[in-house]
């Protein structure tokens, strides 16, 4: 007997066919603008705003090129640990052409990196870390060519680094030995000007800074940072510099110190991934120190940045000893982790479901939008970024949450599939559909990157 073929069935192939082909052309276009955006052994967050190497960015690139050029993937990395400085310390940004100012700013001058004993002699580079996510990075750069010679080569040479990574966080950033280490600048935080940070920006004064702002040249002032808020970026550094950059002194005497969930999440997820590295490499003191620290990250991660009553993860201040009052989106990575119990899980999935506002905006805004600070084109204070809804979508798959994660992931391809290759974009769905284009850098490579991942997925 013939299948009864009705409307429904030919218009829902026709769409699929539809969606197929403008994937592959999303496919095509990102790889470009990878290579586009590629120098000597590193990509370009964005050619124009961001004209050196970031150490997070590198990381994510990484996950793009895998999929079609794994010396790519691999040199990213390389060039990023040539950088790191003789007591494990990762920069998050390395200045490897002239350090122009015209180009960007704060710029290797403003930071004096030298200033400490152990920075690199080799490079130019800034005195704050970002979010350590290597040690998965190389876990998913060993899953597609462990079979290679190269591969077991890679890991035996990337580890030792990652490694002196972990370790450089787990002595210098962990003052009260909990397990959980702290960030001393918001740039580490990879969330710049997140709304949670104002609190402690209203606790203390910073001098005005006389500059010209680079970024403002290339993106909107309405979606960066404002011009106050750089003061207090550049005091913080400004106010290192007298301690030569020692963590113990800026342990001290900070008004930033926070507990971050996202970076705390990012190191666990990387140790988890050095674990699993090191078990199949035979190393096993160093299998018995990974599990080690994660033991007690995990407790701590657990007992303290939890907030049962908004079932969420929160930052935590340790200059005041409480938490930041505001929800963000790094609330959600430890998902990514496996941090959280089942039973928090699901209590994340409702906050998750009431940022999506009803199905009205594309998850995953980046901070709160109930929340009265929420800006919904400001950089870090709402709009949806590609990296973060790639970390949910993973952590959701994990948990088995298999519906909200095909929504962020159908929600991520969309915005790009309509928007383009943008930094960051618009939660809400009816004003995105009347600007047709997202926010902020232009060919930005880790939505490029990502979105290849995202595409290739199990491919
Ligand atoms: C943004 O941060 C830099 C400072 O590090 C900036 O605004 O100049 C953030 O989005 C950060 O997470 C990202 O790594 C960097 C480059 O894409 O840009």
């Amino acid at each position: 007997m013939c299948p009864t073929i009705t409307v429904g069935h030919i218009f829902s192939s026709v769409y699929r066919n539809i969606v197929f082909m403008a994937n592959n052309r999303l496919l095509e276009k990102a790889k470009q603008i990878l290579l586009m955006n590629h120098r000597e052994g590193f990509t370009l967050p964005s050619t124009n705003i961001y004209p050196f190497q970031w150490k997070w960015d590198s990381g994510f690139v990484a996950l793009g090129f895998i999929h079609f050029n794994l010396d790519m993937a691999m040199s990213e990395m390389r060039t990023l640990f040539k950088a790191q400085w003789s007591n494990g310390f990762v920069p998050h940004i390395i200045f490897h052409d002239s350090p122009d100012e015209k180009k960007y700013f704060p710029n290797a001058a403003f930071y004096s990196a030298n200033l400490s004993p152990e920075s690199s002699k080799t490079y130019q580079t800034t005195t704050l870390t970002q979010p350590p996510i290597e040690g998965w990075v190389l876990e998913r750069i060993f899953k597609k060519a462990g079979n290679l010679p190269e591969g077991r080569k890679f890991v035996k040479e990337m580890f030792p680094k990652i490694m002196a990574q972990h370790e450089y966080l787990y002595n210098n950033r962990d003052p009260f030995d909990e397990g959980l280490v702290y960030i001393q600048h918001n740039w580490e935080s990879g969330t710049d000007n997140s709304p949670v940070w104002d609190e402690i920006w209203n606790s203390f004064d910073a001098p005005e800074y006389h500059f010209s702002r680079k970024d403002t040249q290339h993106v909107r002032e309405t979606q960066r940072p404002r011009q106050r808020e750089y003061d207090y970026y550049l005091y913080l550094i400004d106010s290192f510099k007298k301690y030569n950059y020692r963590d113990s002194d800026i342990a001290e005497h900070s008004h930033f110190l926070v507990q971050d969930p996202l970076f705390n999440s990012m190191l666990i997820a990387s140790n988890n991934s050095l674990i699993r590295l090191a078990e199949s490499a035979g190393y096993p003191e160093k299998v018995k120190q990974l599990r080690n620290w994660n033991r007690k990250s995990i407790q701590s991660f657990n007992d303290k940045l939890f907030d049962e009553k908004n079932g969420l993860y929160r930052h935590y201040n340790l200059r005041e000893n409480k938490w930041l009052s505001r929800l963000t989106s790094s609330g959600f990575a430890p998902l990514f982790a496996g941090i959280p119990s089942p039973d928090r899980a699901e209590k994340m999935l409702s906050v998750m479901d009431r940022f999506s506002k009803d199905g009205q905006y594309f998850l995953c805004p980046s901070f709160d939008p109930d929340d009265i600070r929420f800006e919904s084109q400001r950089y870090w204070r709402g709009p949806v970024w590609v990296n973060m809804n790639w970390l949910i979508y993973h952590g959701l798959k994990e948990y088995g949450f298999t519906d909200m994660a095909q929504k962020i992931r159908e929600n991520t391809l969309q915005m790009v599939r309509e928007q383009g290759f943008y930094e960051y974009f618009e939660p809400d769905k009816e004003k995105s559909k009347l600007l047709q284009k997202g926010y902020g850098g232009t060919d930005f490579s880790w939505t490029a990157a990502l979105i290849i991942d995202l595409l290739k997925e199990n491919k």
